[in-house]
């Protein structure tokens, strides 16, 4: 009796996650809200999951179901797409392709069968360049079957915002300015809708910093010099060889995950985190160590990638299908973004086959900077500006530099119509889209 009693005690106790194959059940309500800036006494009117900024952060173990109620309280449609996971097409959240768009008081529920552990994000796939803007953002991780003995496990989500001086949001979106440059980067930086916010680590602690670019169009080259640390993870997927952080390139979409330890003597000690990437490099945030004795350091190997895509499968490949990326005139704003000279909806698309490889050619004729994500797969990159270039991990965006070609591999590996865009979402909206159908040989 009292046996049992334990086991219905111990039963209710344990996190639902924990249970394999239950569903995890969350609700996301789009809706107006208003965020408190440090630049202003008063609060700046966002859009928000849950009036959150950045939205909830969403944990769920690899191997279960996340259900995911959307309730849509703005005034307009929406849609969430769930950035990197490998899910059934009909829950990839883009409207016109795999949903009707979430009409203002409609619901709509998105089942999550989560394939692998890793860092993904959230974000709407409908007039995305205003919507994301505004706020509607935030993180999901898909935590490991047995979780990893970190000290700590971090999430800074970059974003930047264009605020007035009378502390609102710059209403207008895909300017001019941001269709003929790389869209629009805000004078505003936050981590976790903070500016440079400090992270209080205690030396000898190991912490896992998964970092995501949620910015609509800038690029970060993060920086954490004096901290002995590797990349153990890029979107969402663990590479095949640690290397630095240094020199990483996050355009909008990327994630890394990194592997810090906090040396025994850093105690008292300011780490910064810089960005690299324009001229001028600026402080993002900071690490502060508690001035305290050293914990123990957790010793353990993160995973290494299972299923890494050999580049050898591509060496005999001719390229499949080659898209290039060049501004036209027209579409919806007079300036388009072009993939083969055509604006999405009526863009080159592709087809490929089921668990048959194919190599891609982005080649970008034009001078400006396109990150190119592909939805619902994760490939590798082989070659860049026709010289074999092999990258130790895979991604779902890689950017390609103006007048820059690369040249990537990938496994279809999920049936449906899958789309493929740039990641700045001033060119996305001005028609940088075209789709994949993937189908069953
Ligand atoms: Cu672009």
């Amino acid at each position: 009796m009292f046996k049992r009693l334990l086991i219905i005690l111990l039963l209710l106790c344990s996190p639902i996650s924990a249970l394999a194959g239950a569903d995890n059940k969350t609700q996301l309500t789009p809706k107006e809200g208003a965020h408190q800036f440090p630049f202003f006494d008063y609060l700046t009117p966002v859009w928000s999951y849950n009036g959150q900024v950045p939205g909830p952060t969403l944990r769920a173990r690899a191997g279960t179901t996340l259900v995911v109620d959307v309730n849509n309280q703005l005034k307009e449609a929406t849609s969430v797409h769930w950035h990197g996971l490998r899910i059934d097409n009909a829950m990839d959240g883009v409207p016109g392709v795999t949903q009707e768009p979430i009409k203002p008081g409609e619901r709509f529920t998105y089942r999550l069968r989560l394939e692998e552990a890793g860092t993904f994000w959230y974000h709407p796939h409908l007039n995305a360049g205003e919507q994301l803007e505004r706020g509607l953002k935030g993180v999901l991780i898909v935590e490991e079957q047995e979780k990893l003995p970190f000290s700590q496990d971090v999430v800074w989500l970059l974003d930047d915002w264009r605020l007035r001086k009378d502390g609102t949001i710059y209403p207008y979106f895909n300017t001019r300015h941001d269709l003929m440059h790389d869209g629009r980067w805000g004078n505003a930086i936050t981590i976790n809708g903070k500016v440079k916010p400090t992270l209080t680590v205690t030396p000898g602690e190991r912490i896992r910093l998964r970092i995501i670019n949620g910015a609509n169009a800038r690029i970060f080259a993060g920086s954490l010099a004096g901290l002995p640390m590797q990349v153990i993870a890029v979107d969402g997927r663990p590479v095949s060889t640690f290397f630095p952080f240094d020199h990483f390139i996050l355009s909008p979409g990327n994630r890394v995950d990194l592997d810090i330890t906090i040396p025994d003597d850093a105690g008292g000690r300011i780490f910064q985190f810089e960005d690299r990437f324009t001229r001028r490099p600026h402080v993002l945030g900071k690490i502060k160590v508690r001035d305290e004795k050293p914990h123990k350091t957790p010793q353990f190997a993160p995973p290494k990638a299972k299923g890494f895509i050999p580049a050898e499968i591509f060496e005999e490949l001719p390229v499949t299908k080659t898209w290039d990326l060049n501004a036209v005139r027209g579409g919806r704003f007079g300036i388009g973004w072009a993939m083969n000279r055509r604006l999405w909806p009526t863009a080159d698309k592709a087809d490929f086959k089921l668990g048959k490889p194919v190599k891609i050619r982005f080649i970008n004729s034009s001078s400006r900077l396109h990150p190119m994500h592909i939805h619902g797969a994760f490939f590798r990159v082989l070659e860049v500006n026709g010289q074999p270039d092999v990258e130790l991990f895979t991604r779902d965006t890689v950017l390609v530099g103006p007048r820059e070609s690369i040249v990537i591999g990938l496994i279809p590996e999920h049936e449906g119509i899958w789309v493929a865009h740039c990641h700045i979402q001033s060119h996305a909206d001005a028609g940088m889209m075209t789709s994949i159908k993937v189908d069953k040989k």
